[in-house]
C-alpha cells in the first residue's frame, strides 16, 4: 500500500467531524495530592482513605501522582498525546476550605496557574466542579447531600470559580457520575458481573435507605442546576454547561425497531433520578410510585431549576448497563441476564461491549434529543506492566480504544451530535477503592518514582486524534 492508500483508508468512513475535540480526563483526588497544603480542607475522601480497611492496600490520595507540583509536566504530555481538550477537576476543599464563606485564594491560584498553562499549549480546558471531593466540613454540618445546604453551597462555590476563570474557561461539567457517588457513597451499588453480585462502596461510606437515598439523589440534581444558574449569572456570554453523568444505557439484544424502543424505554425508566430528571424537569411517575422507595421530598420550582437549559450533555460510558428485549406486559421491556461468559475488562464491574458507545449518544439524541454531546469518559483498567524495553504494551486497551471508538464515529456518521471524546484517563492514578494496583491511564506511572511512561494506547490516542478517525 503506498503512503497516500494508507492515508486514504482512514478517510473512508472512519474520519469524526471536522472540530472534533479530541480530550483525556483525570480528577483532582485522584492525581493531585497535596493533600493539605496551602491552605486546602480536607474532603470526605481524605477521611475515607485515611480511615483503614476503606481502600485496598490502605492507599490514600495524599500523594497521588503529585500532579499538584508537576503540572507543568503533566501538561507537556498532554500535548505529546496530541490532546486538543483536558477534563480536570477542581478540589473544592482548595477553593473552599469550609466549604463555604471564605475563599482561600491560593487554591484557586493552582488551577488558574493549570489553565495559563493549557491555553500556552493549546489545549482547551473543560473543568468539571463536583468529583465526589465534598469538603469534610459539610458533611458533618449537613450529612452532606442529604441536606439542600450542601446544594445551595455548591452553587456559590461553582459561582465564584466562574467568575475568577470564567475570562478563560468556557466549558463546565457541574457534577460528575451522580449515580456513583450518591448511590455508592450513601447506600452501596450491587453490580451483577458472570453471575456474581460485585458491591460498590465510597466515601462517606452510609447506608441509608431507599427513601433517604432519593432525597440525597434530589439534593444532588438540585445542585446541579443551582449551580448551573451560579455559573450563567457571572460567567462571559459563549459560556457553556453541562454535566458529566453515567448514564446507564439499555442496549437492545438485536437492532430492530421493537428492540430499539424497548431500550429507549428502559434508559428513561432507569434513569429517572438523574438523566431523566435534569432533562425533563419532572419525576417519573414509576420513580415516585416504586414500592419501598418513598418519594423525594420536593416543589415546582426545584424541578424547574433543577432543569435549567444546558449547553451539552456529558456522558460517561463503560459498559452496557443491561441488555433488553421487548415485552407485551407492562413496562414493555424485558431484562436479559448477562451470560457468566460475557467478555470484561480488568475491573471487577467492568462488563465489556463496545456498541454502548453507540447506543448511549444515540439515546440521549432518540429520547432527548441533546444538540451537543460529550463523552465525558471512557476507558479501561489493564494489567500493564513495563516490558524490558521499557515500553508498556496495553494490547487490550488499544482493542478497548479501538472498538470503543468505532462505535462512537458509526454514530457520528449517522448524525449523533458528538462533539468531543474524552480518554479516562490521562495517566494511571489512585483508583476509587482499588487504589493504585488498578491502572486507567494511557501513560504508566511508577508510584514509587512517580516517573511517567507513555503506553503503546497513548500512541494510538495520538494517531487517532492527529488524523480525527478510528485508525
Ligand atoms: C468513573 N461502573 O467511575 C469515575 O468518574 C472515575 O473517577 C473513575 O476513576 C473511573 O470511572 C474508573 O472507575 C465509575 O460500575 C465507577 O460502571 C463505576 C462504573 C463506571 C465508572
Amino acid at each position: 500500500m503506498t503512503a497516500s492508500a494508507r492515508e486514504s483508508h482512514a478517510a473512508v468512513g472512519r474520519r469524526f467531524p471536522a472540530g472534533f475535540h479530541w480530550g483525556v480526563a483525570t480528577s483532582a483526588y485522584q492525581i493531585e495530592g497535596a493533600w493539605d497544603e496551602d491552605g486546602k480542607g480536607a474532603s470526605i475522601w481524605d477521611t475515607y482513605a485515611h480511615t483503614p480497611g476503606n481502600i485496598e492496600n490502605d492507599d490514600t490520595g495524599d500523594v497521588a501522582n503529585d500532579h499538584y507540583h508537576r503540572y507543568e509536566e503533566d501538561v507537556g504530555l498532554l500535548e505529546s498525546l496530541g490532546a486538543t481538550a483536558y477534563r480536570f477537576s477542581i478540589a473544592w476543599p482548595r477553593v473552599f476550605p469550609e466549604g463555604a464563606g471564605k475563599p482561600n485564594s491560593k487554591g484557586l491560584d493552582f488551577y488558574s496557574r493549570l489553565v495559563d498553562e493549557l491555553l500556552a499549549a493549546g489545549i482547551e480546558p473543560f473543568a468539571t466542579l463536583y468529583h465526589w471531593d465534598l469538603p469534610q466540613t459539610l458533611q458533618d454540618r449537613y450529612g452532606g447531600w442529604q441536606s439542600a445546604e450542601t446544594s445551595k453551597a455548591f452553587a456559590e462555590y461553582a459561582g465564584y470559580v466562574a467568575e475568577r476563570l470564567g475570562d478563560r474557561v468556557k466549558h463546565y461539567f457541574t457534577i460528575n457520575e451522580f449515580r456513583s457517588f450518591v448511590e455508592g457513597g450513601y447506600q452501596v451499588v450491587d453490580v451483577k458481573v458472570g453471575g456474581k453480585t460485585i458491591q460498590l462502596g465510597g466515601a462517606p461510606g452510609l447506608r441509608l435507605s431507599d427513601s433517604e437515598l432519593k432525597q440525597v439523589r434530589h439534593h444532588a440534581v438540585l445542585g446541579h442546576g443551582l449551580g448551573v444558574q451560579a455559573i450563567r449569572a457571572v460567567a462571559p456570554a459563549g459560556t457553556k454547561v453541562g454535566f458529566a453523568e453515567n448514564i446507564r444505557v439499555a442496549v437492545p439484544a438485536i437492532d430492530a425497531p421493537e428492540y430499539v424502543e424497548a431500550a429507549e424505554k428502559a434508559t428513561r425508566e432507569r434513569n429517572a433520578g438523574f438523566m431523566t430528571v435534569m432533562l425533563e424537569g419532572r419525576y417519573t411517575d414509576e420513580y415516585l410510585a416504586e414500592a419501598g422507595g418513598g418519594s423525594p421530598t420536593f416543589t415546582d420550582e426545584e424541578l424547574k431549576t433543577i432543569a435549567a437549559p444546558l449547553d451539552f450533555v456529558g456522558i460517561n460510558v463503560y459498559r452496557p448497563g443491561w441488555y433488553v428485549e421487548p415485552s407485551d406486559e407492562p413496562p414493555g421491556y424485558s431484562e436479559i441476564p448477562i451470560s457468566a461468559s460475557h467478555p470484561k475488562m480488568q475491573s471487577s464491574w467492568h462488563v465489556f461491549d463496545p456498541e454502548v458507545m453507540y447506543w448511549a449518544p444515540r439515546q440521549m439524541q432518540s429520547i432527548w434529543g441533546a444538540e451537543s454531546i460529550f463523552i465525558t469518559e471512557n476507558g479501561c483498567a489493564a494489567a500493564d506492566v513495563v516490558a524490558g524495553d521499557g515500553r508498556v504494551y496495553d494490547s487490550d486497551r488499544v482493542m478497548f480504544m479501538r472498538a470503543c471508538l468505532g462505535q462512537l464515529q458509526r454514530a457520528t456518521s449517522e448524525g449523533v451530535p458528538v462533539d468531543g471524546y474524552f480518554l479516562w484517563s490521562a495517566q494511571d492514578n489512585f483508583e476509587w477503592v482499588d487504589g493504585y494496583g488498578t491502572r486507567f491511564g494511557i501513560v504508566y506511572v511508577d508510584f514509587d518514582t512517580l516517573e511517567r511512561t507513555p503506553k503503546l494506547s497513548a500512541d494510538w490516542f495520538r494517531h487517532a486524534a492527529m488524523q480525527n478517525a478510528v485508525v
